[in-house]
């Protein structure tokens, strides 16, 4: 495999020209990938078809990989069309015949003009920043003649240490294949795949458990003839009963923030080191979870948080999709395709405790009903060692809750009006409890009662460096942060919370603007720049001393 990442050559059609076509582009300057070209300067929050162009020499059938990229694009071999890209953050793999072994031209057209057709998984007006770019990494390698495409390794049992592992081959695939495995790169032992696949319970030789505490990690190794997949795993179970989760069978409540990878002056292609250190501070400040809003996650934010034994939740990408796009049967195969994408990608890290997708759609309706009926089954079948979710924003209303494992609210008592408060200015803490206690009743209905439930969004705007006692003041969020995890932690039914959020995010700087004062979400309770405000102290101090 030969990662493509670094300078590409790159052209820019803003969206004030009519776009013509590829031939039209001038590539004129060059720009990183992965990278965000409209943070980049002169382009700074542009719209328009941004075109990178790198050269590869290769030849033959190739496979080409994409870690990520957004909202969409045109990918162009030689000047020839070969794909289209319209699964914002999703990774994707285009095979073709790379033609006579030389240097060839690769042109990928990034699109990050507003899509707002009933099908688009990323339309105009979602409440997080629709940036253009390569936003992760990218690869290229010639597809051997038989390949490994998918080794999954589901934990079993943590007594014995055992796990469940499927193969499966890609290619010119025998009737019978041996496949010899290894863990850690010892102890080799040999099965027999049938017509490319198979499923095998395997012991793990001296193995140790993965938890928040010690979040050990192991390899398993494939070898067929002519090819190899390693991946890397960890030995922990989670299961939900009882209304509560249970990781490697203790019961564990998640205690956490919502987080976008996201940076002001970086996009969505988030510098592993910032990745790093954003899952440090939340870890040191006495966290387990984080919900990774709302789009299927990079492999460096799921393996740091495998490596830091923090607890997480992905997600397929969604942001209140109303009727208009549940009925529309483009943007529900798209959904199921990135749902399964997502599953197969993410399988084998320990990290990820819960599964979800589409963030508060109308989950009052029945094309949302389907819709989460399909998306669960989805996960399931790919997966059904992990719970599933999705987080829902009209617990009263909603019909469809019995569908998931976890039920997941948004509430925002005292910020938004109609959470069941009324339009507070000064922080009230009786207030805001009454009006958790009574979205709390609704997980007394005989379905739900032995779901866990968790508090998928909760939470208030700072505008760092605004005082007082009212309403958009440090003061008030942090009042209102440190009440909800005392809640959250004096509340045995429920089993656990994702603060909105983590750091204040770049959201649309059209109509949502007089709610997203600087044209930010203020909801962090760091800045975009991992500033703590009052209230990302004030839970510390909570937390530190509980
Ligand atoms: C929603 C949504 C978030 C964010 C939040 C807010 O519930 O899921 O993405 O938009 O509200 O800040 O209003």
């Amino acid at each position: 495999m030969t990662s493509l990442n670094g300078f590409w050559d790159f052209g820019f059609v803003g969206e004030l020209e009519e776009y013509k076509g590829i031939e039209q582009v001038v590539f004129n300057t060059s720009l990183p990938v992965p990278g965000c070209f409209d943070l980049e300067p002169g382009l700074k929050l542009r719209r328009g078809i941004g075109a990178y162009r790198t050269r590869v020499v290769t030849g033959g059938k190739v496979t080409l990989r994409f870690e990520g990229l957004g909202p969409r694009a045109e990918i162009y071999w030689d000047g020839k069309n070969i794909g289209s890209y319209d699964l914002p953050f999703s990774n994707a793999e285009y095979r073709f015949d790379a033609g006579n072994e030389e240097e060839h031209t690769l042109i990928v057209a990034v699109d990050n003009r507003a899509d707002d057709t009933k099908s688009s998984l990323f339309p105009g007006f979602y409440d997080f920043y629709r940036h253009g770019g390569i936003y992760r990494g990218v690869s290229i390698e010639r597809t051997p003649e038989v390949e490994i495409s998918y080794l999954k390794v589901i934990p079993r049992d943590i007594q014995k240490g055992t796990v469940e592992v499927t193969v499966e081959l890609l290619g010119n695939i025998p009737a019978e294949t041996t496949v010899e495995f290894s863990f850690d790169g010892k102890n080799s032992v040999s099965e027999k795949l049938v017509n490319g696949k198979g499923t095998f319970t395997l012991s793990v030789p001296d193995f140790k458990l993965w938890s928040c505490e010690e979040p050990n990690l192991h390899t398993l190794t494939s070898r067929i003839p002519g090819a190899e997949k390693c991946v890397t795993f960890g030995m922990r179970t989670i299961e939900t009963r009882e209304g509560q989760f249970f990781l490697n069978g203790k019961a564990v409540k998640l205690l956490g923030y919502n987080r976008h990878d996201c940076h002001p002056d970086f996009g969505y292609a988030m510098p592993e080191m910032l990745v790093k250190r954003d899952l440090e501070i939340i870890k040191a400040q006495g966290c387990n979870f984080i919900r990774g809003c709302h789009y299927p996650q990079s492999e460096t934010v799921l393996n740091w948080c495998d490596k830091l034994g923090m607890l997480f939740w992905e997600e397929s990408l969604g942001w209140g999709n109303g009727e208009e796009n549940l009925v529309n049967e483009t943007f529900r195969s798209r959904q199921r395709e990135q749902t399964r994408l997502m599953a197969r990608k993410s399988i084998n890290h320990p990290c990820i405790i819960l599964q979800g997708f589409m963030n508060e759609l109308r989950s009052d309706l029945e094309p949302g009903l389907t819709l989460i009926r399909e998306l669960a089954q989805i996960l399931k079948e790919e997966d059904g060692s992990r719970p599933v979710t999705y987080a829902c924003n009209i617990p009263f209303d909603d019909i469809a809750l019995q569908e998931v494992d976890v039920v997941s609210f948004n509430i925002y008592p005292g910020w938004y009006i109609n959470s069941q408060m009324s339009d507070v200015q000064q922080f009230d803490e009786a207030g805001l409890i009454k009006a958790l206690e009574k979205y709390e009743t609704i997980l007394e209905r005989p379905e739900l009662k032995d779901k866990p439930f968790i508090i998928s969004e909760i939470g208030g705007a700072a505008l760092p460096g605004w005082h007082g006692d009212v309403r958009w003041t440090e003061e008030y969020q942090a009042d209102l942060a440190t009440t909800i995890f005392k809640h959250v932690l004096d509340t045995p039914r429920c089993s656990g919370v994702a603060i909105w959020m983590f750091c204040d995010t770049r959201s649309f700087n059209d109509y949502r603007i007089p709610s997203r004062p600087r044209g930010f979400n203020n909801k962090g309770l760091m800045d975009e720049y991992r500033r703590p405000k009052m209230a990302w102290n004030a839970v510390a101090k909570f937390l530190k001393n509980r």
